[in-house]
């Protein structure tokens, strides 16, 4: 595949003010995401065809056990996806009704999905993930968490929503209250067209 590349912001580095904060944004996006990308791209440089797709190269990188590339490139996925799971006036209980009804039926009413989710997050020891996901072989809808740069895809599962843990995410904002942190990203945050839009093409995808 082609290289890595820093995709732009989809919102202004001011835009999620104040549940996440413009220094936050600059720091995570110019420099850790950054990171990722250049690193990644070194990783892939030395190596043959590792896919077609970024999704094939993560997948590729963890079973090839090429622990450098599958860090950088499952980061590099994490975050291109992160800065869209955000978005100015989001969050709350407004979900698209599909996705709704799907949460409801798999995992329980919006208290129950939030309350899972924040758990999720706030039992990631350490770096890492929590997520909203689907198994791709049942369908079914699930709350998970993962460790550093780890992602739903190797697990067989699709990530529809996901929130970074690791504390360059919140401690300008936070400190190390990462309660407050999760609490804000569901809240206030969450781009529930952009997580409907993952799940749509999750059932497209389960149904070919
Ligand atoms: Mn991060």
């Amino acid at each position: 595949m082609p290289s890595l590349d820093l995709p732009d912001l989809p919102y202004s580095y001011d835009a999620l003010d104040p549940y996440m904060s413009a220094e936050t944004l600059e720091y995570h996006h110019d420099k850790h995401h950054m990171a990722y990308v250049v690193n990644g791209n070194k990783a892939l440089e030395e190596l043959e065809h590792m896919g077609d797709t970024l999704d094939e190269v993560v997948v590729n990188a963890f079973k090839a056990q090429n622990h450098g590339l599958y860090n950088n490139a499952a980061q590099h996925w994490n975050h291109k996806h992160f800065w869209n799971w955000m978005k100015a006036g989001g969050g709350g209980n407004k979900l698209p009704g599909a996705l709704e009804a799907k949460i409801k039926e798999d995992i329980g009413d919006f208290a129950t999905f939030r309350g899972q989710f924040i758990e999720a997050g706030l039992t990631q020891f350490g770096s890492g993930w929590c997520w909203l996901a689907m198994d791709n072989e049942t369908g079914k809808l699930e709350i998970m968490k993962t460790a550093n740069a780890d992602n739903p895809l190797r697990h067989g599962k699709t990530a529809l929503l996901g929130c970074d843990v690791w504390e360059h995410s919140y401690y300008i904002d936070y400190r190390n209250a990462r309660p407050k942190y999760l609490e804000a990203f569901v809240d206030n945050l969450v781009n529930w067209d952009y997580v409907a839009e993952l799940y749509d093409h999750a059932q497209l995808k389960a149904a070919a």
